[in-house]
Formats: C-alpha cells, structure tokens, sequence
C-alpha cells in the first residue's frame, strides 16, 4: 500500500477547527489522527446471514434502524382549523442538499386543498394579447426545465429576532427555529413561455398569481422576475408535487420569499403595478426599529446553518468530528462559509462540496478536534454578490426586536462539557 501524504493537521482557527483540507488526505484511521480521538474500530465484521432477503416495496420507505425523521409543527391555537401554520424539516438527521419530499418543510394558510387535476386550470389574463387557460394536461406537454432551488419561508428564524413570541415547549433547535427551509429539484414550465404565448401587453409590469386554497393566497411578482426564472412546476424530486407542497401546479420564484412562490396555482393576472394583497401589505415586509417597514423586499439574503453538531445531534466524547451544515442566498450562489469554534473569536473556511448552485442549498464541512471544553459554534456565509450574514447584534440594532422577516443573522450553538448543543444568544 502506498503511503499517502499526512493530513494537513495545523489548526486553522482557536479551539479546534482543522485545515478544510484534510479532506484530501488520508482516512481518519490514519495515525496522525488516531491519536486525535478518531473513531475507528479493529477489523471485524458480523457473519452474514445465508437467509434469503425480505421481498420488493411498491413505494420504498426508511430503514426500521433508522428513528424516524419527520416534520414537527405547533398545534393550532384554533382546533377548528388544523391546516392554518406550517411544519417543518428536521434538518440535524438529514445531509446533503436535497430535502426528501415527504420532508420538505409545508406552510398553508388554509390546508391542504384535495386538487382533482382534471378540473383543475390555470388561467393568464389581464394585460395580455389574448387571454388563455391551461388545463394540466396540457400543460404537462410543453417543453420542461428542472433545477434544484431552496424554498424559505420569509418567517423561518425569527425566533433569533423575537424569542419571546415562542410557545413554551422544548428548547429550540435546528428544525424548530430554522425548519421552514428546504431544498428540492423542482420540474415544470418556464413562466415566460406561458406569458410569451400569452402576448404581453407592453403596460404590463407586474403579475398577480393566485393560490386555488380557500385562502386565495395571493402575491404581486415583477414581471421581470417572471420572465427571468419562474417556474410553473409539475414535478418535486423527480415526482409529481405532493399534495402540501402545491399538487398539481405551484409557482417556483427561486430565491424569492417562500410566500410568493403560490401553491395550487390557478391564476396569473398581468398588472400594470403591484396590486397590495394582504400578504404584501401587513405580512411578509420587513420592520425596522423605527417602526417603518420595507415593502417588497423579494430575494432572502444569504444564510447558513450549522445542522451537525445541533441541539438533539449532540458529540459524543472529546476527539475528532466533521461540523457539517448548509449555506444558501436568494441572490445566487454561496462564495464562502467560514466556521468559529469560539464564538466568534475567530473563523476558518469551510469546504464547500460541489455542485453550488444559485438559489440552491450548499452543503459545508469543517473538520473539528473537540477537547471537551465549552465552545460556541457559529458559521458565517457570503454569497457571490458580496453580502455576509451579519450577527444577531448587528441585525438587532437594525431591525429592533418586533420583526420577524428576512432574518439571517448567525445562529450560536452552545456546546456544553458533555457534549450537548443549544441555541445561545452571544
Ligand atoms: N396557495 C398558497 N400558496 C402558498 C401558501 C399558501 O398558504 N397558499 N403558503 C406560502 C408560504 S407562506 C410559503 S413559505 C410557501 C411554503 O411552501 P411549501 O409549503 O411547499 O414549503 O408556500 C407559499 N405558497
Ligand atoms: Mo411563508
């Protein structure tokens, strides 16, 4: 066997975190390592057994192994309408930058209407040559795009801005205070074909899409916006949209607002301006300390979230772990995540695995020698444009204390001396 180089061991900020280049370097049952606390085992394995396998799944589930990753949500205030919140991903048991379908974070304002897609139509009109309606099938015919792209809702994490307005319950973590975040290959039809089809009136600037939920939800979305890179989309992860996620047609903006991206899609009306729904106008804006507030603030700015370790995916004894976590920015593609071990005292890079795309959940990693001593984890994302997530301090004195929008400051995971994180406020 070929010797390989030595990892590169030379710690890279205060507290443990290694050089993001071990990664190239030897297996961590290297000896360089081994004497950092890795966790390998002398060769051994359990004989196999000679009895046949259990049979073939219609539809394939987790291993029974594995504790079940599933959604989580806050009972309703009023048990007379159930579907009115929102449930969220569990992102410390998951990896990677997909989020399972049936793990894809759900925001309703009505429920989850039982959509037939043969009755169903989507309907363009208002500021158009010639008005036109599409039936599903119909739709399902024309030329299709996918891409992966993460969608947020506009609240996730505003626990960090309002930690009073939580319901009592059990202490905060990854999925609680970031779970309406998630990150799916989506399927459909451009929008601009449509509109294109459609003819658009030269005084046309805007569009207003409608949801076919009883709450009519309903948005006002540049029309350069539209024609840039919406999506109609038919398909989530390769299938058909699940029911809570929009079934059969939902408005993908990428980057954009997790509420402007209209589920069970019926209606596209051009405009001539925005036409001030109630969800642009008391919800979904961002209020400043001054009490003003910014209207149409569209793309989420960039963010990052340390998943592993996290409250409930703690460490298991001193020695080496791998800090793995997501970065991401509605404004394009994620340029840098740094990661502190000291509370922000100072910062190393992370690796970043390919593919990074824009709009779209980026995985990082960071290699960490725990010592078993208190630490805070914090990671620091900037995105191609040139923006940095600032600190919780930095966006409180911009924002006060009653907003609960757009916030992307860096979260703290307190790491105690037996190894359990919880969210803290540095
Ligand atoms: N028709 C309709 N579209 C909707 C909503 C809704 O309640 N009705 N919720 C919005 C909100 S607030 C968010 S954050 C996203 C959530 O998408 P998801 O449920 O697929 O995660 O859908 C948006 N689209
Ligand atoms: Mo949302």
């Amino acid at each position: 066997m070929s010797k390989r180089p030595a990892p590169p061991l030379e710690p890279a900020a205060g507290n443990g975190l290694l050089d993001r280049r071990l990664f190239l370097g030897a297996g961590l049952a290297g000896a360089a390592l081994s004497s950092a606390g890795a966790a390998a085992e002398p060769l051994a394995v359990p004989p196999w057994s000679l009895a046949p396998g259990a049979p073939f799944n219609a539809y394939g589930s987790p291993s029974k192994f594995e504790a079940p990753a599933v959604r989580k949500w806050v009972p309703p205030i009023n048990p007379a309408t159930p579907g009115i919140g929102a449930s969220r991903t569990p992102h410390a048991m998951l990896e990677g930058m997909i989020t399972p379908s049936g793990l894809h974070f759900e925001r309703s304002h009505a429920g989850v209407p039982a959509i037939d897609p043969a009755q169903h139509r989507l309907a363009i009109h208002g500021l158009v040559r010639q008005p036109l309606v599409f039936t599903v099938e119909a739709l399902s015919r024309y030329p299709m795009t996918s891409r992966i792209a993460f969608v947020e809702c506009g609240g996730n994490s505003g626990f960090l801005s309002q930690p009073l307005a939580q319901p009592p319950g059990p202490p905060p973590d990854a999925q609680s205070i970031h779970g309406l975040l998630s990150c799916s290959e989506w399927t459909g039809v451009k929008l601009s074909t449509l509109l294109d089809e459609a003819g658009i009136d030269p005084r046309a600037h805007w569009i207003y899409a409608e949801g076919a939920d009883s709450a009519g939800m309903s948005r006002s979305i540049p029309l350069a916006k539209a024609m840039e890179d919406t999506l109609v989309c038919l398909y989530q992860n390769g299938e058909r949209i699940r029911p809570e996620n929009g079934y059969p047609l939902r408005l993908l903006v990428p980057g954009y607002s997790g509420n402007m991206n209209v589920k069970w899609l019926r209606r596209i009306k051009l405009v001539a301006g925005p036409v001030m729904t109630k969800d642009e106008t008391s919800k979904y804006t961002v209020l400043l300390a001054s009490g003003k507030a910014w209207q149409f603030v569209f793309p989420l700015e960039v963010k990052s979230l340390i998943t592993r370790p996290s409250p409930g995916a703690g460490l298991k004894g001193p020695g080496y772990y791998e800090i793995s976590g997501m970065a991401w920015s509605g404004n394009g593609r994620i340029k840098t995540v740094e990661v502190s071990a000291d509370g922000g005292a100072s910062w190393a890079p992370a690796a970043l695995a390919e593919p990074i795309l824009p709009k779209a959940v980026t995985r990082f990693r960071m290699p960490w020698n725990w010592s078993g001593a208190p630490a805070v984890l914090q990671s620091r994302a900037a995105d191609e444009t040139g923006m940095v997530q600032p600190s919780r301090a930095a966006m409180l004195a911009e924002r006060g204390m009653r907003g609960q929008y757009h916030v992307n400051c860096i979260q703290s995971w307190g790491i105690n001396d037996k190894g359990e994180a919880a969210n803290v406020f540095v």
